[in-house]
């Protein structure tokens, strides 16, 4: 399956089910009283972290997606079934901003944890939860509330322990494949990963996320090779492994290559734990001690092919691992306190074009929906909540009249004053 980690979608949370406006009416009650119930909330949208996915390619084919309606309230004061959730599974360092990616929305970072994306709207109130002192039976109902419609930019930046970095063909995928699960294609070309794979890594009781990332060369970071494309899946591993190939002319320049790469990137990466591998030493055993970088007592000298050293290895990673940093995920990330502060609901607004008043604002709109305007009590009742926003006045304000227009997304009203 491709690999995908970016894609847009447009998601539609459910609408809430109507309320029920109807009466009682049995032979042997005195007084039939309101008996319409309340409309079932719609349906949700989560993402939530599945550990077994590695890609954002399921998304890709789902540019839409839908949760399902509340049920409407019904009579004999019964209510309507909430509507079920709908999950949608992604990999974990899955990230949500909004379609402009000027608001981050929410990360998913662990198995199984959900993230709400889109909200399902309100069940409506049916004429029993409506009824007060003042009108003890209204024959009307609220209408269910829209499920919240977004679209969104999805980006995964792959989440894992280790992240083997390198240049191409030196037996990253080797290692992995001896390590873990993963089976990737392996080579004698360069540039035969294109893009991460992961592989769970069993260690006696413990396990450790490992992630094959595609092979850096020189000047990556503008644009050679694969790019800065696969950089960013570096950021998030929380420990390097850098392996070198043993049988390249001088191992110590092709760490020093990479690192440089990795600082012209992000000179933080440099600061991040990082394990030395020096790899193929069956094809250079007698080479070994002279290896500048050998002197170097940090340096693990191992044969991917052969399987030689992959046990020190893998228990100098768990050391490594306890002493390294939690990961960095977007949540701890300051720039994206300010998105969220963006993100404002207004009451309502006031535009005047050609004598005609223009109302619109998210509050105002959340009212309008729930209003049944085929009922006139429910119309005089939205009425009523405008006057308590302070609507009226702040027409009066702008200028209108008694009689003057005043539209309200769709419908038009006659501004009644005095
Ligand atoms: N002799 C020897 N060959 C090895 C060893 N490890 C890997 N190779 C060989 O090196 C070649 C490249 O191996 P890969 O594992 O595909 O290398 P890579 O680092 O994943 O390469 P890219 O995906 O292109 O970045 C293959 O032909 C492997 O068989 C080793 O320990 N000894
Ligand atoms: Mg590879």
């Amino acid at each position: 399956m491709a690999f995908i980690d970016e894609v847009y979608c447009e998601l539609f949370a459910g609408r809430g089910g109507n309320g029920m406006a109807s009466f009682r009416r049995e032979k042997y009650v005195e007084f039939g009283g309101p008996w319409g119930g309340n409309g079932g909330h719609g349906g949700s949208i989560y993402f939530i972290g599945d550990e077994g996915k590695q890609t954002l390619a399921d998304l890709r084919y789902k540019k839409h997606i839908r949760a399902d309606q509340g049920e409407h309230g019904k009579s004999k004061g019964m209510h309507g079934k909430n509507a079920e959730h709908t999950y949608i599974r992604v990999p974990l360092g899955t990230i949500v901003y909004d379609e402009k990616k000027t608001r981050f929305i929410g990360e998913v970072t662990h198995h199984e944890e959900k993230l709400l994306v889109a909200k399902g709207g309100k069940g409506g109130r049916g004429n029993i939860d409506l009824k007060t002192h003042r009108n003890p039976a209204p024959n009307m109902a609220e209408k269910g509330d829209p499920g919240e419609h977004v679209k969104i930019h999805v980006e995964l930046k792959v989440l894992a322990d280790v992240g083997l970095i390198g240049f191409p063909s030196v037996g990253k995928s080797t290692l992995i494949s001896r390590l873990s699960n993963a089976r990737p294609k392996i080579a004698s070309y360069p540039f035969t990963t294109l893009s991460p794979n992961l592989g769970m890594v069993e260690v006696e009781d413990r396990s450790f996320v490992l992630a094959d990332l595609p092979g850096l060369v020189e000047n990556a970071h503008q644009g050679f090779g694969l790019g800065i494309r696969f950089l960013k899946h570096i950021e998030r591993c929380r420990v390097f492994i850098h392996v070198l190939d043993a049988s390249s002319d001088d191992p110590g320049k092709d760490y020093q290559s990479i690192r440089k790469e990795l600082e012209a990137y992000d000179p933080s990466l440099l600061d991040r734990p990082e394990i030395i591998v020096l790899n193929k030493i069956d094809l250079c055993e007698e080479r070994v001690p002279e290896i500048d970088i050998l002197q170097d007592d940090d340096v693990i000298a191992i044969s991917a092919l052969k399987k030689t050293g992959l046990d020190v290895l893998v228990h100098h990673v768990l050391d490594v691992l306890d002493r390294a940093p939690a990961p960095t995920t977007e949540q701890q990330n300051d720039d994206h306190k300010t998105y969220v502060l963006e993100h404002k609901t207004t009451d309502f607004v006031i535009e005047k074009k050609d004598e005609i008043f223009h109302l619109s604002g998210d509050k105002l709109k959340l009212l309008f929906e729930r209003t049944d305007f085929t009922k006139d009590e429910a119309i005089r009742r939205f009425a009523r909540q405008l006057r308590h926003m302070g609507v009226d006045e702040a027409l009066r304000k702008e200028g209108a009249k008694h009689g003057d227009i005043v539209k309200i997304f769709d419908f038009e009203f006659e501004f009644l004053d005095g």
